[in-house]
């Protein structure tokens, strides 16, 4: 059987920022295994950046954003053509700050999917970081800025 040809995936992830630090779970999967990314998955059909960002949070983490302001940040291209299973994504950054003074409880929902989450700094993040997430940091970004 043919397959066809691979297409651009839309994906929307989130830095969850509380104080000067944000969560970063380490991967468990076909792409990236083992390093450090953002709570996120793929937009499904119908939705907004805000919808997926909420439900993933919601489904990875259990945290549930309810009434918390999502914020668009910015968009990367990353094409994945060395790695031994191919991607193309489109990489949607949402931004939601937590109130650092409410305790936020955060589970490991899928252990299938992620060794754990944890919060870091900017100035000390874990490695190694999930390719379009390090591309991004190393660029200059500043999620706490922008
Ligand atoms: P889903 O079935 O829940 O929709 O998907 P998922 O299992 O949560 O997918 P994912 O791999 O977590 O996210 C989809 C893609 O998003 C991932 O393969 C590549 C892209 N992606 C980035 N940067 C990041 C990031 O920092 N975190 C996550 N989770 N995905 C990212 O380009
Ligand atoms: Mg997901
Ligand atoms: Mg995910």
């Amino acid at each position: 059987m043919v397959s066809p040809p691979p297409e651009p995936r839309v994906a929307v992830v989130v830095f969850l920022l509380k104080g000067r630090s944000f969560l970063l779970g380490r991967r468990r999967a076909s792409v990236g295994d083992a390093t450090f990314a953002l709570p996120g998955g793929h937009l499904e059909f119908g939705e907004s950046f805000e919808e997926c960002a909420a439900r993933e949070v919601k489904e990875e983490t259990g945290l549930d954003l309810g009434e918390n302001k999502i914020e668009f940040l910015t968009v990367t291209n990353n094409v994945f053509l060395e790695q031994p299973k191919k991607s193309h994504y489109v990489t949607v950054f949402m931004r939601v700050v937590l109130d650092a003074q409410e305790e936020h409880v955060i589970q490991n929902v899928e252990p299938d999917k992620c060794y754990g989450w944890d919060w870091f700094e900017l100035e000390n993040l874990p490695n190694p970081l999930f390719w379009p997430l390090e591309k991004m940091l190393k660029g200059g970004f500043d999620p706490f800025l922008n």
